[in-house]
């Protein structure tokens, strides 16, 4: 049987972040791969029915790769990426990214700074240096994101919107390798 494109993909991410490359290469890999009409990513888009979901396909020492699924008003938070790189490739649907500005302390603020929307293909990267973001659906229907992190996040912080403040959330995921965790 022929490898499937996501083990083509994996194999290329594995070689490039291992050479620890400028970031357009992999900008290119999940470009390519989100635009290229592959369905194999489709085992691992488990949709939970209250918050976006986090599906792992592959953790290793430099990258994770995770699928995530956003069902219509299922926005993330406003949150940073724990000084990590990330890539965000859209595979079905649309979504939007808008930055945020973030003071942290004790008296936190989140000011609102440019949004933009991708379409499937598209592909976004963050670092925190560019700043916080929210990532939500926008199309009529559900959306799916392909996002890779290097190197993992177990944690990342985020601005609570009720209270005003910032607050550490730990990183779960609700599958991995395409089976849901009990109790996710
Ligand atoms: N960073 C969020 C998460 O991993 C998703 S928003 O796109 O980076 O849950
Ligand atoms: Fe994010």
């Amino acid at each position: 049987m022929n490898p499937d494109p996501l083990d083509f993909l994996l194999t290329d991410l594995d070689r490039v972040l291992a050479e620890d490359s400028k970031g357009a290469r992999v900008t290119r890999l999940l470009a390519d791969y989100a635009a290229s009409g592959a369905s194999d990513w489709r085992r691992f888009a488990l949709f939970e029915a209250n918050y976006y979901s986090r599906n792992l396909i592959r953790r290793s020492d430099l990258y994770e790769l995770i699928v995530l699924c956003w069902g219509p008003g299922q926005r993330s938070p406003i949150h940073d990426h724990a000084h990590q790189r990330c890539w965000m490739g859209v595979l079905d649907g649309r979504v939007k990214e808008t930055i945020y500005r973030v003071q942290e302390g004790p008296q936190a603020s989140a000011v609102q700074g440019p949004a933009r929307e991708f379409a499937t293909g598209g592909v976004a990267y963050i670092v925190d240096d560019m700043g916080w973001h929210r990532i939500e659906p926008t199309g009529p229907g559900p959306a799916v994101t392909l996002h890779l992190y290097s190197r993992p996040i177990r944690e990342c912080q985020i601005f609570d919107e009720s209270s005003g403040t910032v607050q550490t959330k730990r990183m779960s995921y609700h599958s991995i390798g395409g089976k849901v965790l009990s109790g996710a």
